[in-house]
């Protein structure tokens, strides 16, 4: 295992360009649930489930309360091992005018937390609301986000939905429109920004490395980008608890929980060396 680990310490000490990908494992040891398994229920239903614009549609309360749950988690977490040795590495190398691209499924910010520049999210953030009437995007950290999502919410199997009035519920603070807002997230059967698949896209096709971090590369376009960047012949690792239905496309499959894996791989090999002497 070291012999492997140490030769894609060297594929990555010979690259301009690294892409690291992440999905929901890289901050499950912050606290954070991932979407399948065990911990991807909230009350009743199947996390994913309510990640639909049919769910909002249905009970826009229901799906804020969840949200508004999830947001207040995220604030009470902090980043872990491997979010802070991804960040150390992009500073790292960008002081050497070289390229970390980090590209994340998660809408947490726990890698900005971290100290990560430029993180192309892919499913938004669930700090940014988006106005359902004029569209308009706003950063939004407050808790609670407005007064009728107040105190504890629970996330017991058998609670019911709190029925919040439509009016009561996050508005836009346009004064002209007063629209429902949604959280700005990109839910199944949803387009991604085409901005944000541009730049994933340039660094899919010039990376010379590729880290593909906590993710059961199951949902689409996300888990495409790393089996693109194999099929160029560039060097790609996974970092996972198991195996996935990609592991086998690429060259590198680490196994273990990603706070140790991650900042083994990229730990500073000039640190290490002034360490032996
Ligand atoms: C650890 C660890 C530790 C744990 N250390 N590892 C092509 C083919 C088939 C279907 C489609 C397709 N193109 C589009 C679709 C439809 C759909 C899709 O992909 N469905 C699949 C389920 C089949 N995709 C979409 O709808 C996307 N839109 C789109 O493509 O638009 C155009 C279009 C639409 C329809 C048809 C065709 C084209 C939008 C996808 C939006 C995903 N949104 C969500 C919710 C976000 C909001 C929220 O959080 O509430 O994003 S779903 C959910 O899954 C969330 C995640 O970002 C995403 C990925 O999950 P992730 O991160 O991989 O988590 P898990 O739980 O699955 O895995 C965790 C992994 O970590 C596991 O492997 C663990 O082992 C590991 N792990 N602890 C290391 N400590
Ligand atoms: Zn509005």
């Amino acid at each position: 295992m070291q012999a492997v680990m140490n030769s894609f310490r060297e594929t990555l000490a010979n690259a301009r360009h690294v892409l690291i990908l992440t999905g929901s494992g890289v901050s499950a040891e912050s606290g954070i649930p991932t979407f399948r398994g065990p911990g991807g229920f909230w009350r009743k239903y199947q996390a994913t489930s309510l990640a639909t614009p049919e769910a909002f549609a249905a009970n826009p309360s229901l799906v804020w309360e969840f949200y508004e749950y999830r947001r207040a988690l995220v604030k009470k977490v902090h980043p872990n091992e491997a979010h802070r040795a991804i960040a150390e590495f992009q500073e790292r190398l960008a002081k050497k005018n070289r390229r970390v691209t980090i590209v994340t499924q998660n809408i947490d910010e726990l890698h900005q937390v971290a100290g990560a520049k430029n993180v192309l999210e892919l499913h938004g953030s669930l700090f940014r609301t988006r106005c359902t009437k004029c569209k308009i995007k706003e950063t939004n950290h407050g808790i609670p986000i407005c007064p009728a999502l107040a105190g504890d919410i629970s996330a017991e199997p058998n609670f019911v939905s709190s029925n919040i009035p439509l009016d009561e519920l996050p508005r836009c603070s346009v004064q002209s429109c007063k629209g429902l807002l949604r959280p700005d997230i990109v839910w199944f059967g949803e387009g991604l920004d085409s901005d944000i698949l541009d730049k994933t896209s340039e660094a899919v096709e010039t990376c010379d490395a590729c880290l593909i971090v906590g993710t059961s590369s199951i949902v689409y376009p996300a888990a495409m980008f790393a089996p693109q960047v194999a099929q160029r012949g560039v060097p790609v690792a996974e970092f996972n608890l198991e195996t996935t239905p990609a592991t086998r496309e690429f060259q590198y499959h680490f196994e273990g929980p990603c706070t140790v894996t991650i900042p083994d791989a990229l730990a500073d090999p000039a640190a290490a060396a002034s360490e032996e002497d």
